[in-house]
């Protein structure tokens, strides 16, 4: 590694925070006896101000976790929240399975290993976009069962889960209590958003759910979100993408942010949100300035919905989420580094905050100063203009401050701003998605034909078990989703001296079904959706059969489990000529729950059904299997769907989850440019208009071999397999873009003794990889310079010597720094405001 720009200075601040480090993870060996007041959770005794983040176990891979996790660290982070998947530890009623991503134990030591603190949402009801909200399906079906009210056979099968994951958890001595890293657990989960539908029931659900879990003695506290009620001691906290107005239901509790969302989630047709980190990290500021001591990103890392866990219907396999770590688990930059950043000036202040209580003042118009201030001498402050216009420039104990609009300044000795949080002073990465053609196992033929071998899913009934009924079945009630796939089939005889018809008469099949269903779908906010099919009808028996198939099952909503999905009917049939029309709702249907395939493990790719002859491209119901070899390098995996239809793949047997690569987004609804300022809301930025919503799937490295990996593919409405190829992602550009009025890095102000002489701005960057260097500059200009990262230009003022010093800083370096300065560049405009931004590329 060649690191020659790196100061001393910086080599300090590195040493402290490794120190931090260390002592957090020397304690958490030891039992910790966590507490709360008013202010913040007390660990042994001690008030801290804390930072959490959302990591999902099962949403990556085991061989993932401990590279997520020392992100997080690195990131700032001092908690990691997860949810608990019922429906994954208990997929059968007293069977439980905690194997592989779902290794709930291994997940919690890690985190611990590393020296975070973990809170464990136990639920169980989940939401997250998660299949059925994370309950089992064979919930479902226990007689008089009604979710998430007061309801004996719910309440039975909720504590009988929670007590055994709290068992596991205190078998394992993963309390904090115990000297693990546990602090905080929940129970239920933004109950207070719908418990109006459930009346008094609710209330009493409630009650009995913080007596069950206080009962479990975990030693720490419990938390309940969104639940305006949460009956002492149990502290409610805030979900939503602001919470600095909230305030707990009770003076002894503290002030607590459990989700905090980070972006949004995607559906399949939908564009693509995110949120700026100017707006992330104002509010975040905000949070910790209105006196909140806890806050968690929802998600911190989003990643993947494998197999059948997405929820919806129709929540894509990426839970990418906008986060800090993308979907494949890299830092996504700027909006990593500036939180860490900002958790950095926050951190800062932790001595003060909690010392004491926050007192707020007006400096004006939407200008607001928080001062934490102790009799000892600490003091610390935070600055906002949470106005969406215009910048302004307040007075404050004697000194004068500019505030950019929707923007929060930290003052951690209520004088030197250490961050503002509109100035971003790290970089930013632009990924470069690499595409590789799939790389076959060719036979000797080294023919690309012979290379795929194909399935044929009949159409109809093909199984000897099915069930047969009066009228139409609710899919999910028959399939106990057991498979996305319920074939209804029925038939109907037409005479020969059928005065209505002639043989070959046209007609029209009409029917009506649940949003989720049948093969012609188009997600709509309507659940109810109609189709008409054009059929032929002959003289003798003409058979219907109707695929109707799940995208995941619903996950939200007061009584989510009545909705239902599939053919509900009516289904009738008209002919073309008016003469006949015949409502079969209600006489004889048969039922096939799922595919022949998934009966014949097509999936595992080692049946011997397949068939080698020259395959049939562009036919729906097709299956499809090759044998591939690994792409070279260790750069996250994807596999692109493109001339695909839609379905589900499979790699070496692992569900890679649906694929739905045909589904665009609309047209309209996206800006080139989404303003930060101003309040967030899921539907403000998005991306990606009129491009399909899901292209790229993820496929963890660890899931392949060097070569002879199996893919099988079920196509439901026809695509060409051969074109389907893979990606990979590597780091594009850095950037960066730092004006001569921006805060130096957090930390670096305040190395020196006398706390006068501070640094000035400072552009910094650093190839992501320990194996790269800075190879070249693309671009480089101090003055006027415009444009973002990719597309940076030269203003009217630019100082001719910025090339040439920003090459011989930084070429050959890992890392370079750069003081954002006329000292530096001389000055090309004077008078004028002057910043540096810089493109640059990252090579061996
Ligand atoms: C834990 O701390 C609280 C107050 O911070 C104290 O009242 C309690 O006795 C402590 N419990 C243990 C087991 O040390
Ligand atoms: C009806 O038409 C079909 C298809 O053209 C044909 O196969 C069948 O034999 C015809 N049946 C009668 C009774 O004419
Ligand atoms: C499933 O079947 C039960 C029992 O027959 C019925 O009460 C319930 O409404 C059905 N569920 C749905 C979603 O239709
Ligand atoms: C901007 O501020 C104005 C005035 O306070 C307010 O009415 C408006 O809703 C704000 N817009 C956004 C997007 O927050
Ligand atoms: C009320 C609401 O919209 N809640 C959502 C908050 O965000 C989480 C994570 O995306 C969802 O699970 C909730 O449904």
């Amino acid at each position: 590694m060649n690191n020659k720009i790196m100061s001393g200075k910086m080599c300090m601040m590195m040493m402290m925070l490794i120190m931090v480090g260390f002592l957090i993870a020397t304690t958490s060996f030891a039992s910790s006896n966590v507490t709360y007041d008013h202010r913040a959770l007390l660990i042994d005794g001690k008030r801290r101000v804390l930072v959490s983040g959302s990591i999902h176990y099962p949403r990556s891979t085991p061989e993932m976790w401990p590279d997520l996790i020392k992100k997080s660290k690195e990131g700032g982070l001092d908690i990691i929240e997860t949810y608990v998947f019922w429906d994954l530890h208990e997929p059968a009623k007293g069977q439980y399975d905690f194997s592989d991503r779902k290794d709930l134990v291994k997940f919690v030591k890690l985190i611990g290993e590393a020296g975070l603190y973990v809170h464990l949402r136990i639920g169980p009801y989940v939401c997250a976009e998660w299949n059925y909200g994370g309950f089992p399906l064979w919930l479902h079906f226990i007689p008089g069962m009604q979710f998430r009210t007061d309801n004996e056979p719910f309440k039975k099968e909720m504590q009988k889960f929670t007590a055994y994951i709290v068992d596991l958890m205190k078998k394992n001595k993963l309390y904090s209590s115990q000297g693990g890293p546990i602090i905080l657990s929940q129970i239920e989960n933004e109950y207070g958003n719908i418990d109006s539908h459930y009346g008094s029931a609710g209330k009493s659900y409630i009650k009995w759910a913080a007596n069950m879990a206080l009962s479990l003695d975990t030693g720490v506290p419990w938390v309940m979100c969104q639940q305006a009620d949460a009956p002492d001691p149990i502290i409610n906290t805030c979900n939503g993408f602001y919470c600095d107005q909230f305030t707990p239901n009770s003076n002894q509790k503290p002030k607590m942010w459990t989700e905090n969302w980070s972006g949004w989630f995607t559906s399949f047709g939908g564009t693509i949100p995110y949120r700026p980190v100017e707006d992330l990290a104002f509010s975040v500021a905000r949070f910790y300035q209105r006196g909140g001591t806890m806050q968690n990103y929802y998600m911190y890392h989003g990643g993947t919905n494998f197999g059948h866990t997405s929820g919806g219907p129709f929540i894509t396999t990426s839970y990418d989420y906008d986060a800090p770590l993308d979907e494949y688990g890299d830092v996504r930059q700027p909006k990593w580094g500036h939180l860490k950043d900002l958790h950095k000036a926050i951190k800062l202040c932790e001595a003060v905050m909690v010392a004491t209580d926050p007192t707020h003042s007006s400096l004006g118009p939407n200008l607001e100063a928080t001062t934490y201030k102790t009799k000892s001498g600490l003091c610390a402050a935070f600055l906002a203009n949470v106005g969406n216009q215009s910048s302004a420039t307040v007075k404050f104990k004697g000194n004068s401050y500019q505030l950019p609009a929707w923007s929060v300044s930290i003052l951690p000795d209520c004088k030197n701003v250490v961050l503002n949080t509109a100035k971003i002073n790290s970089m930013a990465v632009l990924p470069k998605v690499i595409p590789q053609s799939l790389k076959y196992n060719l036979d000797s033929s080294g023919d690309i034909q012979s290379s795929w071998a194909w399935f044929r899913e009949p159409v109809g009934i093909s199984k000897t078990q099915t069930v047969t009924k009066l009228g139409l079945l609710e899919q999910i009630n028959t399939t106990a989703d057991k498979s996305d796939y319920l074939w209804y089939s029925s038939s109907i005889i037409i005479k020969d001296d059928e005065p209505a018809l002639q043989n070959g008469s046209q007609a029209v099949l009409h029917v009506q079904s649940l949003a989720e269903a049948a093969t012609r779908f188009a997600p709509t906010g309507d659940h109810k959706i109609s189709v008409d099919i054009p059929a032929t009808l002959n003289v003798g028996k003409n058979t219907i059969d109707l695929l109707s198939l799940t995208v995941g099952l619903a996950n939200y909503g007061a009584k989510f489990e009545l909705i239902g999905a599939g053919v509900t009917g009516p289904v009738s049939l008209r002919s073309s000529n008016g003469r006949l029309t015949l409502d079969l709702s209600s006489q004889s249907w048969t039922y096939q729950v799922g595919l022949k395939g998934e009966d014949l493990d097509l999936p595992s790719g080692s049946s011997s059904l397949w068939d080698s002859s020259a395959f049939p491209k562009n036919q729906p119901l097709t299956w499809y299997k090759t044998s591939f070899e690994a792409p070279t390098g260790a750069d996250p995996l994807a596999l692109d769907f493109t001339g695909m239809g839609k379905g589900e793949a499979w790699v070496n047997g692992r569900s890679i989850g649906r694929y739905w690569p045909t589904l665009s987004s609309p047209e309209s609804g996206c800006k080139d440019h989404c303003d930060y300022k101003g309040a967030y809301t899921s539907n403000k930025c998005r991306k990606n208009c009129g491009k399909p919503t899901q292209e790229l799937y993820h496929v963890p490295r660890s899931w392949i071999k060097p070569s002879d990996n199996v893919l099988v593919v079920f196509e439901e409405i026809g695509g060409d397999p051969t074109q389907i190829s893979f990606a990979t992602k590597q780091v594009g550009s850095l950037c960066s873009h730092v004006s001569d009025s921006h805060p130096p890095p957090v930390g670096m102000w305040n190395t020196d003794q006398t706390g006068e002489k501070k640094l000035g701005p400072m552009l910094l960057l650093e190839c992501p990889s320990p194996n790269h260097v800075i190879s070249s500059i693309k671009f480089a200009s101090f003055g006027t310079p415009q444009g973002s990262c990719g597309s940076y230009t030269h203003g009217k003022c630019t100082s001719v010597q910025a090339l040439p010093l920003v090459q011989k800083a930084c070429v050959g370096a890992r890392s370079c720094s750069i003081g954002v300065s006329i000292d530096t560049f001389g000055d090309p405009c004077r008078g004028v405001k002057k910043s540096l931004a810089v493109e640059a590329i990252c090579g061996q």
